[in-house]
C-alpha cells in the first residue's frame, strides 16, 4: 500500500498521543478523512459544526494535552477560527487542519466553490496566522513531512494552536515515513547563566521579605508546572492564593492554601494577604481587565515577581532562556523559608446553608448541591456568566479540576468543550454549569454526547436572560427567548439515545434529578434549574460594577 501525506499526518498525531481527532466533512477534506481513518490508533469523532469542532478539540486538549480538528475550506475553517482564537488565548495546542483546493487550481485563475469567488486561495492562510503560532499550506507531497512536523512541534512547544492546509489531491499522494517522535517533543536546553541570575534575584527578594505570598495563575497548567508550583510552596511555606482562571490549579486542601485573590471579590482575607505582602510571587498570571476586576487588583512594583512561562521579571530586570518549570525547580532548591503569611492566617471554605427542600430553587442551593457532587474524579466546566462565580465559591477535593475560558470568554464554549474534554478523559466525571443564554449558541453538540454515550451532566441555569450582561450594562438586548431545554433531549435522542432531560424548581427536585443523572451512564443529562432572574451571586454584581466602570472610561484627551 502506498504511504501517503494523510497517513504521515495520522501517524504523527497518534505518536504525540492523540487517541481521537474531531472532524466535520466537506469535499475539500474527504480524501484526507479517508487517510486518517486508516490509522487504527485514532478514532474520528464528528461534530455538528466547525465552531463546535474547534471547541471540542480545545476541550480535548485541556484533558489530553493536545488535539486536532479537521475541517473543509473556508466555510468550515473560518467558522473554526473563532474556537482556534480561543485555544490561542487559553494556551492550548490544537492543530487545525483544513482541506484546501486542488494543487492544480492554485494560480490557475479558476474560480472555486466555497471560496470568496476570487482566484487567490492564500487568504485563509493569511487569516489564520493571527490565531496560530505556525501555519503551513501543503500543495506538494515532498515538503509535507517538514511542514507537518514544524506545525506540530511549534504547537507543542508554544502551547498554542497551529494550522495546516492540505490540497485535496495531495493528501493521498505518496510521502516519506516519519522518524521517531522525539524530534517533535524535544525541549530546548536552558540558559544556565540566565536561569541562575533569575533565581538569585528571586532569592534576594524573598530574603528581604517577611510576609511573602504566592499567587498562582492560569498559565501554570499549560506550562506543565503545577507540581513544581506546589513544591515551591512547600519549600517557602508561605500563603498561596490563586487567580480566578487558575481555580483548581493548586490543591485546596494544602496547608498553605488561602483561597481566591480577585480584588474586591476575593475569598475572605485573600485580598489583604496579597495587597499587604512584602513579596508577591506571581506564577504564570494573566492580568487582564477581568482578572484585575477592571484594573483595580493588579499586583505591581518592586516587591512583585512575575514568572511567565518563558520569562521571569523581578527587581526591575527580566530574565529569559528557560522554562517556568526549570525556574520553579531551581528556585525551590534555594528559596528561604518564609511561613509568616500562612502561619498567621487560615482558609475557611465558603459554607452554604441548605435550603428547605420544598422552597423555590435558589442559586445558592443549586451551587451547594453541585459542590456536594464533586470528587477527585470530577472535571467541572464553568461557562461565562454567573457559573464562573458559582465555581469560584466551591471547595474542591484534591484532583478535582475546573475548566473556564476567562481569557476568550466565548459564551457557548462549555458545551462542545466539555464534549471534547469528556472524550479525552473518559475515566473522569464531567459536570457542566451553563447559563440559558450561553447554551443557546452551541446546544446541538449535546447530540454528539448522546451519539458517543458520554455521561456529561449539564446544569442549565435558566434565569431567563443574560444576567452577567444585566450586571454589567442592562438593556432590552439582555432578554432571550425561552426554550424547553429539558425537552431538547427527546429531539437529540430521536428514539435511539440515552440522553435524559429534567426540569427542577425546588431543592428536593434537584436532589432527585442529580440521583437520576448519576445513574445515567450511557448518555448526557440536562438538569434545567429554574431560578429567579434576580438571583445571582453578590460576587457577580460587585465584579460587574467594577468591569462596567473600567469599560466606561472616557476617551483620553491629550
Ligand atoms: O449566568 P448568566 O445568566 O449571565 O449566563 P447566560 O444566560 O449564559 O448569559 C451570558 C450572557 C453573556 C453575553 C451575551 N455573557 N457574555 N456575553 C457577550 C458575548 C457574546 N457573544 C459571545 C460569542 N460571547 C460573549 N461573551
Amino acid at each position: 500500500m502506498t504511504y501517503t501525506v494523510g497517513m504521515y499526518l495520522a501517524d504523527r498525531l497518534a505518536q504525540i498521543g492523540l487517541k481521537h481527532h474531531f472532524a466535520v466533512a466537506g469535499d475539500y477534506n474527504l480524501v484526507l478523512l479517508d487517510q486518517l481513518l486508516l490509522n487504527k490508533d485514532m478514532q474520528q469523532i464528528y461534530c455538528c459544526n466547525e465552531l463546535n469542532c474547534g471547541f471540542s478539540a480545545e476541550g480535548y486538549a485541556r484533558a489530553h494535552g493536545a488535539a486536532a480538528a479537521v475541517v473543509t475550506f473556508s466555510v468550515g475553517a473560518i467558522s473554526a477560527m473563532n474556537a482556534i482564537g480561543g485555544a490561542y488565548a487559553e494556551n492550548l495546542p490544537v492543530i487545525l487542519i483544513s482541506g484546501s483546493p486542488n494543487s492544480n487550481d492554485y494560480g490557475s485563475g479558476h474560480v472555486l466553490h466555497h471560496t470568496l469567488g476570487n482566484t487567490d486561495y492564500g487568504y485563509q492562510l493569511e487569516m489564520v496566522r493571527h490565531v496560530t503560532c505556525a501555519a503551513e499550506s501543503i500543495t506538494d507531497a515532498a515538503s509535507a513531512p517538514a511542514k507537518i512536523d514544524h506545525v506540530i512541534r511549534t504547537a507543542l512547544r508554544e502551547r498554542k494552536p497551529a494550522y495546516l492546509e492540505i490540497a485535496c489531491n495531495v493528501s493521498s499522494a505518496e510521502c516519506a515515513r516519519p522518524g521517531p517522535v522525539t524530534s517533535l517533543l524535544a525541549e530546548l536546553t536552558p540558559d544556565a547563566t540566565s536561569l541562575n541570575a533569575a533565581v538569585d534575584a528571586a532569592v534576594a527578594l524573598l530574603e528581604k521579605s517577611e510576609r511573602a505570598v504566592m499567587l498562582v495563575g492560569t498559565k501554570a497548567r499549560s506550562a506543565h508546572a503545577l507540581s513544581e508550583t506546589e513544591a515551591l510552596a512547600d519549600r517557602i511555606g508561605c500563603a498561596v492564593t490563586i487567580m480566578a482562571a487558575a481555580k483548581g490549579l493548586f490543591p485546596e486542601d494544602h496547608a498553605s492554601f488561602r483561597g481566591l485573590y480577585w480584588g474586591e471579590v476575593s475569598a475572605p482575607g485573600a485580598q489583604e494577604l496579597v495587597e499587604k505582602a512584602d513579596a508577591v510571587l506571581c506564577i504564570a498570571p494573566v492580568f487582564n481587565d477581568y482578572s484585575t476586576v477592571g484594573w483595580t487588583a493588579w499586583p505591581k512594583g518592586e516587591n512583585v515577581l512575575v514568572a511567565d512561562p518563558n520569562r521571569v521579571t523581578v527587581g526591575g530586570q527580566t530574565f529569559e532562556g528557560f522554562t517556568l518549570r526549570e525556574f520553579l525547580t531551581a528556585l525551590a532548591k534555594k528559596a528561604p523559608h518564609r511561613p509568616a503569611s500562612a502561619r498567621d492566617t487560615q482558609y475557611t471554605p465558603t459554607k452554604i446553608a441548605p435550603a428547605a427542600p420544598d422552597a423555590r430553587l435558589t442559586n445558592d442551593e443549586m451551587t451547594r448541591q453541585i459542590n456536594g457532587m464533586l470528587t477527585s474524579k470530577t472535571t467541572l466546566v464553568a461557562e461565562t456568566g454567573d457559573s464562573w462565580f458559582n465555581a469560584m465559591r466551591m471547595h474542591l477535593p484534591r484532583h478535582a479540576r475546573v475548566e473556564t475560558e476567562m481569557q476568550w470568554g466565548h459564551i457557548g464554549w462549555s458545551v462542545p468543550s466539555s464534549f471534547g474534554n469528556a472524550m479525552g478523559s473518559q475515566e473522569r466525571e464531567h459536570i457542566v454549569m451553563v447559563g440559558d443564554g450561553s447554551f443557546q449558541l452551541t446546544a446541538q453538540e449535546v447530540a454528539q454526547m448522546v451519539r458517543y454515550e458520554l455521561p456529561v451532566i449539564i446544569f442549565l441555569v435558566n434565569n431567563r436572560g443574560y444576567v452577567i450582561e444585566i450586571a454589567i450594562h442592562d438593556g432590552p438586548y439582555n432578554y432571550i427567548k425561552n426554550w424547553d431545554y429539558a425537552g431538547l433531549m427527546n429531539v437529540f435522542n430521536a428514539g435511539e439515545g440515552h440522553g435524559l432531560g429534567m426540569t427542577v424548581t425546588t431543592g428536593a427536585e434537584l436532589a432527585e434529578a442529580i440521583k437520576k443523572a448519576q445513574a445515567n451512564h450511557r448518555g448526557p443529562t440536562i438538569i434545567e434549574c429554574q431560578i429567579e432572574r434576580t438571583d445571582c451571586t453578590d460576587m457577580l454584581v460587585q465584579w460587574g460594577k467594577r468591569v462596567a466602570s473600567a469599560n466606561a472610561r472616557k476617551p483620553h484627551v491629550s
